[in-house]
């Protein structure tokens, strides 16, 4: 059995890159998250060559290793390349079932969703989790849209079985609010890739995220 499916259903913490942000740099990031316990790695580029994607995305797969699941933001030819665990599309990507007929059964493939239509027929379809956006404002994908707030989650977790990972503008002051509603795992790119120290900024995430789920 491939090690993430296991690990898809038990993680709290998920890393999305953002080299355009980060202080450290990509790679940095990703070891210093992954050190710290992040079980589920995104890398999402938007700035550099397939080229240079996948020479990194091959980096990323080693610091991942089995520690991680290490899944790639739209491209399925460089998570390809790379070995990657799977791929993250939105909405305007590559549909659903022409993903799966390349990728085969054994890879991930997790969709963005706006409400619950969009959650059902994901699930429908195959996906194996849904990133639900975006839930506050953010400024750091230009047409995510306006948040929704975290309400809205409640009626997603309602409809679908698969795990729901909540993404868009979330940080220290708001993440309780957000698990509280029955996410399985918050996301993050500013709140960590913008912090001194991403190695500690995701501990805080990951202990936040655990001793809230134990409350409900
Ligand atoms: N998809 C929806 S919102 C978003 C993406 C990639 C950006 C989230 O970034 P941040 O900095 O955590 O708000
Ligand atoms: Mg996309």
């Amino acid at each position: 059995m491939a090690f993430w499916k296991s690990l898809l259903k038990d993680i709290d913490f998920y890393l999305v890159t953002d080299s355009g942000l980060s202080r450290k740099g990509t790679l940095s990031d990703v070891k210093c998250a992954v050190a710290a316990g992040c079980k589920i790695v995104q890398y999402r580029e938007k700035d550099k060559t397939t080229k240079e994607m996948i020479e990194e995305a091959i980096l990323i797969r080693k610091i991942c290793g089995e520690n991680a699941i290490f899944l790639v933001n739209d491209r399925i030819d460089v998570a390809l390349a790379a070995g990657a665990d799977g791929v993250h599309i939105g909405q305007d990507d590559m549909p659903i079932d022409s993903a799966r007929r390349i990728l085969g059964e054994n890879k991930i493939i997790g969709l963005t969703v706006h409400d619950t239509d969009e959650a059902i027929e994901a699930e429908r379809k195959g996906a194996d989790y849904v990133g639900f956006s975006p839930v506050f404002d953010t400024t750091t994908k230009k047409d995510a849209g306006m948040g929704v707030g975290p309400e809205r989650i409640q009626a997603v977790r309602k409809t679908i079985n698969i795990p729901i990972v909540a993404i868009g503008g979330i940080n220290k002051d708001n993440c309780i609010s957000v698990i509280e509603k029955g996410v399985d795992s918050l996301v993050a790119i500013s709140a960590i890739v913008c912090s001194d120290d991403v190695r500690r900024e995701t501990e805080y995430f990951i202990e936040t995220i655990r001793k809230t789920k134990q409350k409900y």
